[in-house]
């Protein structure tokens, strides 16, 4: 397990089936008309049950790079929040992974929730590269805990990484995350 803590903010790594994780919210990679047929979203709706699939049918459509918020079910979360990430190769992939990523986390505010889970959002079906993945979410979380909102009501922001491979990469990107952090703290941050 690796973490850093960035302000009152605990940002975790675990490698796991995310639908096993203990958070107030668990985010699920959704697609634009949340019809979990596979994938996290699949795993999330068997586990929770049908209730999270007929919330998210009177939704109905969420843009990419937007989320929305549905009751949890039977898993052990408040909330699911259905964040819809890009597919590969639509453009402008980077700028909506961290859109979908910023969403998740204010809705999580909005609800006044402590903790949040996510997964690698489009690197299944949606093809997105892992390691770029991992810097753009990373970026996205530390971003809003610094700078978009440093007041936040979150205290644990969860990254659950299905396999060991994917946890490796994650791990390598928050060490250096870490480094960057600690060079600001020495020397302060630059205006
Ligand atoms: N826990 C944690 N991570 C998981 C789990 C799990 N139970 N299952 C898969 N992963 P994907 P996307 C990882 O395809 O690319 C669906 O059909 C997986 O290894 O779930 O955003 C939706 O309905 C991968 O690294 O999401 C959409 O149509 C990551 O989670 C579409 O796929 C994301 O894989 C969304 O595609």
């Amino acid at each position: 397990m690796q973490e850093i803590k960035v302000r009152n903010t605990t940002i975790r790594l675990v490698q796991g089936d995310i639908t096993d994780i203990e958070a107030d919210a668990i985010v699920n990679a959704a697609n634009n008309t949340l019809q979990h047929g596979g994938g996290v979203a699949l795993a999330i709706v068997k586990k929770g049950g049908r209730i999270i699939q007929e919330e998210s049918n009177r939704i109905g459509f969420v843009e990419t790079g937007k989320a929305a918020l549905t009751t949890a079910g039977r898993l052990h979360a408040k909330y699911i929040v259905h964040a819809v990430g890009p597919v590969m190769g639509e453009g402008d992939e980077d700028r909506k992974l961290r859109s979908a990523v910023i969403s998740s986390l204010e809705l999580a505010e909005e609800k006044n929730l402590k903790s949040i889970a996510f997964p690698a959002i489009s690197t299944g079906t949606y093809r997105f590269p892992k390691e770029r993945c991992a810097k753009v979410m990373l970026r996205a979380i530390t971003d809003y805990i610094e700078k978009i909102k440093p007041d936040t009501s979150i205290r644990l922001v969860l990254l659950v990484l299905f396999d060991e491979p994917a946890y490796r990469i994650f791990e390598r990107e928050l060490k250096a995350i870490r480094k960057q952090l600690r060079y600001f703290a020495t020397r302060g941050f630059p205006l």
